[in-house]
């Protein structure tokens, strides 16, 4: 037999986040845990499917008129429409002046590829900012897509807090139009946002340099547990009438993880650009997956249009939000019982899903190896993974690394 044509293809190396689970699949100590990637479980460890989601999908399979058809290039209309009311607002003027343009896409990753692909091809400045550090696959997502992408500062490790005035400095120099990635709220990995007050002082660098923002939604509800509140940062930037654009997951905050059910918009300054917009964004996404998967539009569309399972919705988003901000407290306490050497109040203080710990990469090796506990070497643990009957583990974890592990 001759060679594989392949033979030259070498070994890639796992994903630093999916590549945490795989590792965590092979362990198989009792112990072991994972807080790895950010995906909510119970207090007893298990994936959540909502209740409200449930209800949905038994509506959907219940409803004989169904079809399985193709949905349109853009996805379905009903799902984009209530998406974009989600993010912008009830309200929002934009969109009562049809300058919002929403495509469903693939989930968070999707949707901010789509816009990506949309921007190289259609926006004439190709650079963009991303905040340092940011979700892994930013840079790749946008690299690939054509675009050329460049840092900002974000976060300061000695305060463990936001680096605004490096921030400010590095929009200001931006060259006027390059495109600025943000967090609408709930920042991956540090869990460190601006205030509403540092998010004007953006918006308004932003503005007078003609700065594009492009928002990645992915915990919209998450943060603060309120829906609202988390997408302030976007609608100031709506409110002035600006252009922006935005990628929107409902992986985290429906727990559609493996649906693939997001969305991306793009708020334009008329209707008639948005209509002409959406016409490019089709020749974006026919080539690329043709059209979009119909069942987890359909549950979200399902929730978002009616009343109580909206309601129903949020008090479950709550209730995920409430539990995760207790596993920071409880996991603070837990440290404090033990005297563990350093300040660790920023696990209290930061926001969303993630604890950046400021564990360094040989004390992260360490807890995986000694203690079965997987996170990302940066030291980001997922708190969402959390559970009362975990912490203590995962204490003596940070314990011993901080106390044997330079
Ligand atoms: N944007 C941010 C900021 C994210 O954190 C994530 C997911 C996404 C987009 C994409 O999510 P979708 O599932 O495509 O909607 N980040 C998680 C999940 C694992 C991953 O890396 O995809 C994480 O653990 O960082």
């Amino acid at each position: 037999m001759s060679d594989s044509v392949f033979a030259s293809v070498v070994q890639a190396p796992e994903d630093p986040i999916l590549g945490v689970t795989v590792a965590y699949n092979k362990d198989q100590s009792p112990v072991k845990l994972n807080l790895g990637v950010g995906a909510y479980r119970t207090e007893e460890g298990k994936p959540l499917v909502l209740n409200v989601v449930r209800k949905a999908e038994q509506m959907l399979v219940n409803d004989h008129s169904r079809v399985k058809e193709y949905l349109p290039i853009t996805g379905l209309a009903d799902f984009n429409k209530l998406s974009a009311k989600l993010i912008f607002g009830a309200n929002s003027p934009a969109i009562q002046e049809n300058r919002v343009t929403t495509v469903q896409c693939l989930s968070g990753t999707g949707s901010l590829r789509v816009g990506a692909e949309f921007l190289a091809r259609h926006y004439h400045e190709k650079t963009i900012y991303i905040p340092q550090p940011t979700w892994g696959n930013h840079p790749k997502v946008f690299t690939l897509a054509g675009l050329s992408v460049k840092t900002y500062r974000y976060y300061n490790p000695s305060t463990r807090g936001l680096d605004f005035s490096g921030l400010l400095e590095d929009l200001g120099n931006a060259p006027s139009g390059a495109i600025v990635l943000l967090h609408a709220c709930a920042h991956n990995p540090t869990g460190v946002d601006p205030t509403s007050d540092q998010w004007e002082q953006i918006r308004q660098l932003m503005r007078s340099k003609e700065l594009l923002p492009f928002f990645d939604s992915a915990y919209q509800g998450f943060a603060s547990g309120n829906l609202d509140a988390d997408a302030e940062s976007i609608r100031m930037f709506v409110a002035d009438g600006g252009e922006c654009l935005a990628a929107q997951s409902y992986a985290k905050n429906m727990g559609l993880y493996g649906e693939r059910v997001g969305a991306f918009s793009i708020v334009c300054k008329t209707a008639d650009v948005a209509t002409r917009v959406e016409s490019q964004l089709k020749l974006v996404i026919r080539p690329m997956y043709s059209n979009p998967p119909i069942h987890g539009a359909s549950i979200v569309a399902t929730i978002l249009k009616d009343g109580d399972m909206y309601t129903e919705w949020s008090v479950e988003l709550k209730a995920m939000a409430d539990r995760i901000i207790s596993m920071r407290q409880q996991l603070y306490d837990a440290l404090c019982a033990r005297g563990t050497p350093g300040d660790w109040s920023h696990i209290i203080k930061q926001i969303g899903m993630f604890t950046f710990t400021g564990l360094n990469t040989s004390q992260v090796a360490f807890m995986t190896k000694e203690y079965h506990i997987y996170m990302t070497s940066d030291g980001r643990i997922s708190m969402a993974g959390l559970s009362s009957r975990t912490v203590p583990h995962l204490a003596d974890a940070i314990h011993a690394a901080v106390t044997s592990v330079a």
